[in-house]
């Protein structure tokens, strides 16, 4: 059976975007496509959060949803957290056209992203090749721009 989802982005700020998730069955890889506007040019990081919770912003959301307890890493990476799809890319119009196949993220199963947060960040994420500690937890992506929980669609 085909599962969709779908998370609408918002912050304080200008940022904001519509995110939508596609998977055919139950084992195969996540189709995430969608558009984010109000970025400045260039990268930026791209994550699933652990908590669908925005009570107090984005920051509810928690850290990186990491259900195996790994290092951040690149969406190719075999050490990643489940979350990371590394960045987007946004042009000189501010907006990012999202189009990424995820062979780790899944909209089912004990380990499905449903329910939890979609955050994009202020900075490029450095994919834990940062050498620092913080790479290895939050890839230096610095703040919250916007998020939104993700949620079953029809
Ligand atoms: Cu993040
Ligand atoms: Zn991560």
């Amino acid at each position: 059976m085909v599962q969709k989802a779908v998370c609408v982005l918002k912050g304080t700020g200008e940022t904001s975007g519509t995110v939508y998730f596609e998977q055919e069955n139950e084992s195969a890889p996540v189709k995430v496509t969608g558009e984010i506007q109000g970025l400045t040019p260039g990268e930026h990081g791209f994550h699933v959060h652990s908590f669908g919770d925005n009570t107090n912003g984005c920051i509810s959301a928690g850290p990186h949803y990491n259900p195996h307890n790994k290092n951040h890493g690149g969406p190719n990476d075999e050490e990643r957290h489940v979350g990371d799809l590394g960045n987007v890319t946004a042009g000189a119009d501010n907006i990012a056209k999202i189009n990424i196949t995820d062979k780790m993220i899944s909209l089912t199963g004990l380990y499905s992203i449903i329910g939890r947060t979609m955050v994009i960040h202020e900075k490029v994420d450095d994919l834990g090749k940062g050498g620092n500690e913080e790479s290895l937890k939050t890839g230096n992506a610095g703040g919250r721009l916007a998020c939104g929980v993700i949620g079953i669609a029809q």
